[in-house]
């Protein structure tokens, strides 16, 4: 048994198409006996048996009910021999018609044969398992199938194809290599000093290029979950026609009373490639209303959880002492003043006084004319440094970011070891620890094959 509950040796079948009705689904069966199991249910047109068909060829067959004998469904069958298949594993796929009922009658006989379903995910671990493809490229399929937005397909297809990992490969085999240098003066200790300061330098270059990636951080989280915008101020002052304006659709309810939003209302949309989920919430202040005073608290929470804050002020009122204190609040965050119905032409809000709290970090919008709404989709999307740059490989999970940031822990650590004038070995642990972490990345095991590497590319004659 392995950690998800089922065997690794097992053979596994489930649909691999969305549930509901389309042109064809496509039950998948892995394993050893995927080739038995499926000729079992397909009888091919040609007259031969599924079992001796090649590997990667196609044949068209029906599925037929062993115990009856019935005819389920014409189908069309993918065959697919271990080692060169998705899992690594015999693999044959079966495209049946794309009912429900088809797809799940033709899962239940393979069931019936002795497949087992599989787990969430399953076939890609046992793709990862098999070494058939590396643990950021798994990650990378669930990025591809769940993208929400181009940019962050096209960065999902970038790290599936593996450019994260086998930049991350060069970085490791990199410390490696210093590792081997290192090890290298340990034998001869007349070299250590040129060994050196050549080692620091090439450290701070490894440094800079890891940080570069780990600075995209954010970009490559928000591509991949979405970046949460919410909306918050005092009521009345234009937050739900700015959502409006912000979907370009009318979604949230506008009227003119006080303490008309109550819910959070969250709506996915996309802003110059940047995938956002918008939540328009409820006006803060101080109520003895039960419902609207539950509505703060949630417009509250929703800001401290999102990723941007849109603080939204009136132009017809100004900034208010409620105004300043949010805004200094919020001024450490990603949070952007938002003055609005500038349509009315009042200019009550003071804009030297916003750049005093806010810097640069404002912009003047009209809700009722779209005024300023691109300008505003644009500074949010700019505070995600590289979602523009197509050269910008950003991590896509919080796992690899782990790995990143701790493999520039043990390069920093290094290199301050290196100003310190410690000793060889604690450098070594330090980079141990950094290339570790890489490895961890990729999926590749850290311990006894570090050192290994080490030992087959520098021999000094030990
Ligand atoms: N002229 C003008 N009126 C606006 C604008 N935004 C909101 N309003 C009006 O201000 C009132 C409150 O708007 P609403 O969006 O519900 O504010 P919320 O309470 O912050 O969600 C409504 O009567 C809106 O029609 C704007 O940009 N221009
Ligand atoms: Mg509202």
């Amino acid at each position: 048994m392995d950690e998800m509950g089922g065997g690794l040796l097992d053979t596994i079948a489930a649909i691999a198409t969305p549930v509901g009705t389309g042109g064809i689904a496509i039950v998948r069966i892995s394993g050893d006996s995927a080739f038995a199991i499926a000729g079992k249910m397909v009888r091919l047109r040609k007259s031969m048996a599924l079992e001796e068909m090649d590997s990667w060829s196609i044949a068209l067959g029906d599925v037929v009910e062993e115990s009856t004998g019935r005819v389920v469904d014409e189908c069309i069958v993918l065959a697919m021999r271990s080692p060169r298949s998705y899992t690594g594993e015999h693999v044959v796929e079966i495209q049946c018609h794309g009912g429900q009922v088809v797809a799940e009658k033709v899962l239940s006989l393979a069931f019936k044969l002795g497949a087992r379903p599989a787990q969430p995910g399953e076939f890609t671990k046992r793709a990862f398992i098999n070494g058939r493809i590396t643990l950021d490229e798994a990650e990378a399929v669930l990025d591809m199938v769940t993208s929400s937005s181009e940019a962050a397909l096209f960065q999902a297809a970038r790290r599936l194809r593996g450019e994260l990992g086998a930049m991350v490969e060069r970085w490791e085999s990199r410390i490696v290599d210093l590792l081997a240098l290192i090890q290298g003066a340990i034998d001869f200790p007349e070299t250590i000093d040129a060994g050196r300061s050549e080692i620091l330098a090439l450290l701070k270059c490894l440094r800079d290029e890891i940080n570069a990636v780990v600075e995209r951080a954010p970009l490559g989280l928000a591509l991949t979950h979405g970046v949460e915008v919410c909306l918050v101020g005092r009521p009345n002052v234009g937050k739900s026609s700015l959502f409006n304006a912000l979907l370009s659709r009318d979604r949230a309810i506008v009227t003119d009373i006080p303490g008309t939003t109550r819910d959070v209302l969250r709506e996915t949309t996309e802003w110059y490639g940047l995938p956002v989920v918008l939540l328009d919430t409820a006006g803060l202040r101080e109520t003895q209303e039960v419902v609207e005073a539950l509505g703060v608290e949630r417009a509250q929470a929703a800001a401290v959880e999102s990723h941007v804050i849109l603080y939204v002020l009136d132009d017809t009122q100004g900034i208010g002492p409620e105004d300043m204190k949010w805004l200094n609040k919020w001024r450490d965050r990603n949070c952007l003043a938002v003055v609005t119905k500038t349509d009315l032409n009042q200019r009550r809000v003071d804009i030297a006084q916003l750049e005093d709290i806010c810097g640069d970090k404002w912009v003047r919008v009209s809700g009722a004319t779209g005024f300023g709404i691109e300008d505003l989709k644009r500074k949010v999307q700019a505070m995600y440094a590289g979602v523009g740059d197509p050269e910008a490989l950003a991590p896509g999970s919080a796992r690899q970011v782990d790995c990143l940031e701790r493999a520039l822990e043990g390069i920093e650590a290094a290199i301050d070891y290196l100003y310190q004038g410690w000793t060889d070995d604690v450098i070594v642990l330090a980079l141990e620890e950094a290339a570790g972490a890489l490895m961890e990345l990729t999926g590749r095991k850290v311990s006894g094959e570090t050192l290994d590497r080490i030992f087959s590319r520098f021999c000094v004659g030990k």
